[in-house]
């Protein structure tokens, strides 16, 4: 795969994410003064992303395009600072469509977002060690159980009690935290078993970038979509 590609995946990113962040801007006008913080949620967490996304885009852009692992890499940190702010705001995101559900429950939401921050955090120490040592296992592991935690969570809210618009939301969003956010640990688990094998992990970190592109517009933007279109119907 010709490395180009990975900054062409980056400015869709960015084009993606300046587009999703305008579409939810504007959205936020359409809806009761009450639900409009699922905008404004939507919005900030796709410009976030759009900033980080032309950030990386520059990164991997060297004189002459010349485009080796060494930047591919280096905008791994960049992809754990979007991460550490934007997965949490997710998943407040999905508590205020858990809200208009019915299924409110104390402290879930606190839950949720400690558990993230221990996801990503251990997530990004897993990475930064040796390939294949010990330390990126047991902090892989620490990471993919907060996540499974996550979804023990979420799947546990009783929402039975709300409108049927509202329930559909929210299993969708069940769906992406589950099948959505898998594609991280899996592309995770690629590269460093690739590493391990002796593969090309330029070719390696080139196609898990691209594929981080993808499951990042589908979990901001598509994500959002779901929720807006809910707090729209209420
Ligand atoms: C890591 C490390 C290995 C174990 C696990 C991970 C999970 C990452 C996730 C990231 C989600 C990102 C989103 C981005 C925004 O759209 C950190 C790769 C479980 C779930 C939703």
């Amino acid at each position: 795969m010709d490395l180009q590609i990975v900054q062409a995946a980056f400015m869709l990113g960015f084009v993606a994410m300046a587009a999703g962040a305008f579409y939810f801007f504007m959205e936020r006008g359409d809806l009761k003064p009450e639900h409009r913080s699922v905008g404004t949620y939507a919005a900030v967490i796709a410009l976030i992303a759009a900033i980080m996304y032309y950030v990386m885009k520059d990164t991997v852009m060297f004189p002459g395009g010349m485009i080796t692992v060494t930047e591919i890499n280096a905008t791994m940190p960049l992809r754990y600072i979007d991460w550490l702010i934007t997965t949490p705001l997710l998943l407040v995101e999905f508590g205020l469509i858990v809200s208009l559900a019915g299924g409110a429950k104390a402290g879930m939401v606190t839950r949720l977002v400690i558990a993230d921050l221990i996801m990503i955090v251990t997530g990004y120490l897993g990475e930064i060690g040796v390939v294949g040592s010990a330390s990126n296992y047991i902090f892989f592991i620490i990471s993919t159980l907060a996540w499974v935690y996550i979804i023990m969570q979420i799947m546990r809210v009783n929402i039975s009690s709300g409108p049927a618009y509202a329930q559909r939301a929210v299993k969708t969003m069940r769906w992406f935290v589950i099948a959505g956010w898998a594609i991280y640990p899996i592309g995770t688990a690629i590269q460093q078993f690739m590493g391990i094998g002796g593969a090309d992990i330029t070719q390696a970190a080139a196609i898990a970038a691209v594929i981080y592109v993808v499951a990042d517009v589908l979990n901001k933007v598509g994500f959002g979509m779901i929720a807006v279109s809910a707090a729209k119907k209420a």
